[in-house]
């Protein structure tokens, strides 16, 4: 990196997602000259620190990017699709987070240890994936370059951190209601949250035409896209448990070319962001508990799918605020400047 040091706002910087930006930022050391902070009226003027220093949240309707290199976006599609082209226009770069800009055909959509080039070619936006889909194609990725992937069946076990800080009180609400026999409320999750599985990701307008979610229908699209092939097939279920952080997932791969359960462990414990913990003589395996607060994604229960021919089963479990959110958007932020495109 240069000496270079950059003004950064985050828009969304009082949300789940926006608090792991202001932390990684802090503890990567990322070259930062000023810093600004945006979230909604709610919000305005409340003090957060930034180092030693104390910023004041802005609300982001009032605010003037002018001056600002990079704005991570982190507040919500409609927030982005509002807010970000004007960021844009006033000559930063925008990371968005949400969904808003990631089908679109003019923005990159990037994981940076699996398609970093794709990120040179922005217009001024990058999005950051769903975080289900950047856990999963890191470890599709090595196999996909050693064998290639016809079809990948996924049942994602989703945290509640993923649907904000307000879904992680309720669910540890209702989980003391539940065992001190009061009445369990629901404001923000359909039905009650603790000790249960959803099978419906977001907790409102989930489902489309075809019965699937909008967050399984990410699954299919972002892969495709990040991994520049459209002729994958994927099927996939998500699911929200009541765990607080970090996504599990069991994947189901299957490859064009056969690819052995010991192969696959040496490519993903080579493969960057990548950590493999599999080891079932001795019980171990990922679990959310391990991957919450790290940046690894994690990946274990290696074998063979001895249903067809060439096909894999893993269980794939990384912290969904983190390798899921903030920390791959401050990524492609240190991959723009790595390669001078800021
Ligand atoms: O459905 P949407 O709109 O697309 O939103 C998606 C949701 O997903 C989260 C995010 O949740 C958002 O609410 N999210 C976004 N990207 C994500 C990702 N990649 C993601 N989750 C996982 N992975 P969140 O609650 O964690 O963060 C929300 C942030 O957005 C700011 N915001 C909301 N509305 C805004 C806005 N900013 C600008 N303009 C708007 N209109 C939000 O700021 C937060 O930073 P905030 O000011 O609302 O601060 C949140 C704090 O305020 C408390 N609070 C929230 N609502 C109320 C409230 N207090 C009183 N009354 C309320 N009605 C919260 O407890 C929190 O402390
Ligand atoms: O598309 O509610 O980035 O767990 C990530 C969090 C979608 C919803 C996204 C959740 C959101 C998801």
């Amino acid at each position: 990196m240069h000496n270079k040091k950059y003004n950064i706002a985050v828009a969304g910087a009082t949300g789940a997602v926006g608090k792991e930006m202001r932390k990684i930022l802090e503890s990567r050391n990322f070259p930062v000259k000023n810093i600004r902070y945006m979230a909604s009226s709610r919000s305005e003027g409340k003090i957060l620190k930034w180092k030693d220093r104390d910023i004041k949240v802005e609300d982001l309707q009032k605010a003037d990017f002018a001056g600002v290199d990079i704005v991570l976006f982190s507040a919500g599609g409609n927030r982005s699709k509002e807010f970000a082209p004007k960021a844009v226009s006033s000559g930063a770069v925008v990371i968005d987070n949400s969904s808003a800009f990631r089908m679109d055909r003019e923005v990159p959509l990037v994981v940076p240890e699996v398609n970093p080039e794709a990120a040179l070619n922005h217009k001024g936006i990058i999005a950051n994936p769903n975080c289900s889909t950047i856990q999963m194609v890191m470890a599709l990725k090595p196999i996909f370059d050693e064998a290639g992937i016809r079809r990948v069946v996924v049942s994602t076990y989703q945290s509640v951190s993923g649907a904000g800080l307000k879904a992680v009180d309720e669910l540890m609400q209702q989980t003391r209601d539940f065992l001190d026999d009061k009445e369990i409320k629901c404001d923000i999750f359909p039905y009650q949250m603790a000790f249960e599985c959803l099978p419906q990701i977001p907790q409102s307008d989930a489902f489309g035409e075809n019965g699937y979610t909008s967050e399984e229908m990410k699954l299919l699209n972002e892969t495709r896209k990040i991994l520049e092939d459209d002729s994958i097939r994927v099927t996939m279920t998500a699911v929200r448990v009541p765990v607080i952080g970090g996504h599990s997932e069991s994947v189901n791969v299957e490859t064009i070319k056969t690819i052995k359960p010991k192969r696959a462990r040496e490519l993903l414990s080579e493969f960057p962001g990548v950590t493999v913990i599999d080891d079932p003589a001795r019980q171990k395996y990922p679990l959310a508990n391990i991957a919450w607060g790290k940046d690894d994604v994690y990946v274990g229960r290696i074998r063979r799918d001895e249903s067809i021919e060439c096909g894999l089963n893993m269980w794939v479990v990384a912290d969904n605020l983190r390798k899921g959110a903030a920390l791959n958007a401050i990524q492609i932020a240190e991959l723009l400047i790595d390669r001078s495109n800021i």
